[in-house]
């Protein structure tokens, strides 16, 4: 088993007091918090070896270039991606979505179909969305039931060879669940659709296979696996990215301009245009060997056991509804007092120094679907501990009676 207290001892933050109380964060699904490597590991950057990468002939160009294409490298290895020119930084998961949706546009007749999960984050349905009215394309919905799991059924009756693009998230940010995407990633295949995978918050808690899952894409941001916010990656097969056109035209994604005319760089340069965020995709590979450190395994345990114990201990509070009970479920807790909107125990606790997440979760289709404002969402991370979550406990049944 992990030493919580050694590794909580990693995080500054969770030493500090919030309201006059300790910290006590559950809000990992919206970003985590850093260890202090990943911290020291951004000034030293500043410290020693700033420059601009793949432009300069002088020392510490090359250093910094080095560096970010070691970090790369040490993506690449992460989630088993083929070719490190599968690997693009981009500054995040919803920039990687954009990218791929903007590419597509170049690809889809009026007609053609885009499969849409009904549990995403907005960041992976407004995309699809203005790419179908830009080509006359179709968005058509994976149904979800009630336990805020995919209906299978339903999506294998959805797939047809106008379907072009499936797209859903590894994990689901607003309820937890874990998608079939090995299932559907084959299912996409056998039409000859394309499919891309939301990875955002399955990183803080796997590490993925792309080569083994078969995907064409995969996107992710650093922040929420304890890197810096302002990163992220989108891999994409060697195929698909050369078949895309970029993105972004600026410098460093050219081969060669004149007025008349501009070619593209190769791969993975003709979708990194401009100066990117050097520091983030550097340290995006010391805030990965931190969490291989602690080990996927451990980090596995650990946040299981968090979910059952937080789930039997918030069940006990009278009137509390668990939304998002699927057999297979990472360790987000979303729920609801009857009577009480979730915004107002999240600024009662949040006075007791608990940060957790209130709202929609950006997942405003499942909002409606379960006919809520919104939830309470606890998030835990393998720092956290039981002794915290009785804590909450305590603090939303104080604000219950409160409220009541
Ligand atoms: N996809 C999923 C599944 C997410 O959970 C998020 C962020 C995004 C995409 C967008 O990521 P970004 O880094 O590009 O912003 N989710 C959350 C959340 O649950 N609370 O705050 C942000």
């Amino acid at each position: 088993m992990l030493d919580i207290q050694k590794i909580r001892a990693d995080f500054p933050i969770l030493s500090q007091k919030v309201n006059g109380k300790p910290l006590i964060y559950f809000d990992n699904g919206a970003t985590s918090q850093k260890p202090q490597v990943v911290i020291d590991a951004i000034s030293k950057y500043y410290q020693k070896i700033n420059a601009n990468i793949h432009r300069g002939v002088h020392t510490l160009s090359q250093l910094a270039t080095d560096a970010y294409e070691i970090s790369r490298g040490k993506i690449q290895n992460h989630i088993n991606a083929k070719h490190s020119h599968e690997v693009l930084f981009t500054s995040g998961t919803t920039f990687g979505i954009n990218l791929v949706a903007n590419g597509f546009a170049a690809i889809l007749k009026p007609g053609d179909e885009v499969l849409v999960s009904a549990l995403e984050h907005h960041s992976n349905i407004v995309p699809w969305q203005m790419l179908c009215e830009k080509t006359g394309a179709v968005l058509k919905v994976i149904p979800m039931n009630e336990k805020g799991e995919l209906i299978m059924a339903e999506f294998d009756k959805l797939l047809s060879k106008k379907t072009k693009i499936v797209t859903t998230n590894h994990i689901s940010n607003a309820l937890g669940t874990i998608n079939p995407i090995k299932y559907m990633i084959d299912q996409a295949h056998a039409v000859g659709a394309a499919i891309l995978i939301d990875g955002a918050q399955a990183v803080p808690h796997l590490k993925p296979d792309v080569q083994d899952l078969d995907c064409d894409f995969y996107v992710f941001s650093g922040h929420k696996m304890c890197g810096p916010t302002g990163v992220g990656i989108l891999y994409g097969k060697e195929d698909w990215l050369n078949k895309l056109p970029p993105y972004q035209g600026g410098g460093e994604m050219i081969k060669e301009v004149t007025f008349e005319k501009t070619t593209y760089a190769e791969l993975p340069h003709k979708f990194e245009a401009g100066t990117p965020n050097i520091a983030g995709g550097i340290v995006l590979g010391t805030a990965i060997d931190y969490m291989n450190g602690v080990g996927f395994e451990n980090i596995q345990k650990q946040e299981l056991e968090l979910l059952k114990y937080g789930t039997k201990r918030l069940l006990e509070i009278e009137g509390l509804k668990i939304f998002g009970t699927s057999q297979e479920k990472t360790s987000v807790i979303s729920f609801n007092i009857k009577g009480i909107h979730p915004y107002d125990i999240g600024t009662i606790i949040d006075k007791l120094g608990i940060a957790v997440r209130t709202g929609h979760h950006c997942a405003q289709p499942i909002m409606n679907y379960f006919e809520i404002p919104g939830t309470i969402r606890a998030s835990f991370s393998f720092y956290n501990t039981k002794e915290e979550i009785d804590v909450m406990v305590e603090a939303v049944k104080r604000a219950t009676l409160m409220l009541s």
